[in-house]
């Protein structure tokens, strides 16, 4: 997979060449290349943004160096425009991505980039615009960052252990049961005994249950709605 990442700030990218994303690039699993996009302008002080049509508040990212980028390093690509107004990241998304070729992560500062150049993204790749979560960043630098190692992740051959990719977190819509290690007793608190029986059945069911009941309590919006015919079905009715 190959992933541009064009940015004003090319140091918040550093940590790309470490960890996961660093060692995916060692194994060759990854062409990773952060871009400035300021060697896209022409003018003596490189400038990248100017004041909003309309007025309003903030600075908005000019085009021309914008288009100029696209142009250099888009073309056919996925183009990722990291926006707090986006679709929100999910790992459905981020499977989807690890299935792309080439993405590019335009990253956003200031209020937003001239919507003329999405306009214009759309027609030298696919455009995605996407949002890390319902809170504001200073910039798409850290979305970009975050995606990049939730999809690198997930690349064929990358994960040592691809078991540890089927039982995590979100990949079967439920957040992640309780773990424990040695010791099986610490300051006083005792690891739950069905986990040190040896009973992988009931292991499995205890995990469930656990993953279940944390998913309830935390994130019931990932629960499969409880209409009429779920309430009929827990009545044990019907
Ligand atoms: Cl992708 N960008 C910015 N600036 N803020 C965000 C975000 C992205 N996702 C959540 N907040």
């Amino acid at each position: 997979m190959r992933i541009d990442v064009v940015t004003i700030f090319p140091d918040y990218l550093a940590p790309l060449d470490l960890s996961l994303p660093g060692k995916a690039r060692d194994k060759g699993l990854l062409d990773l290349r952060v871009h400035d996009l300021r060697q896209w302008t022409t003018d003596r002080h490189r400038t990248v943004d100017d004041t909003p049509y309309g007025g309003g508040a903030g600075m908005v990212m000019k085009p021309e160096p914008w288009g100029e980028a696209l142009d250099a390093v888009a073309g056919g690509a996925t183009i990722v425009f990291t926006t707090p107004s986006g679709e929100p990241f999910t790992q459905r998304l981020a499977e989807e991505l690890s299935g792309h070729e080439h993405l590019v992560f335009a990253c956003g500062r200031y209020e937003g980039i001239d919507q003329r150049v999405i306009d214009h993204a759309a027609t030298v790749g696919t455009v995605r615009e996407v949002s890390l979560g319902d809170y504001v960043l200073n910039g798409g630098e850290v979305a970009a960052l975050a995606i990049t190692e939730a999809v690198v992740r997930l690349l064929p051959g990358f994960m040592g252990n691809a078991e540890s990719l089927v039982e995590e977190s979100h990949t079967d819509g439920l957040l992640e049961y309780p773990v424990y290690t040695k010791p099986a007793t610490w300051r006083g608190r005792e690891v739950p005994d069905v986990l040190l029986s040896g009973d992988h059945a009931r292991i499995a069911a205890w995990r469930r249950e656990q993953a279940e009941h944390r998913t309830a309590l935390r994130r019931p919006d990932l629960l499969p709605a409880t209409g009429a015919v779920g309430a009929l079905a827990d009545l044990d009715v019907r």
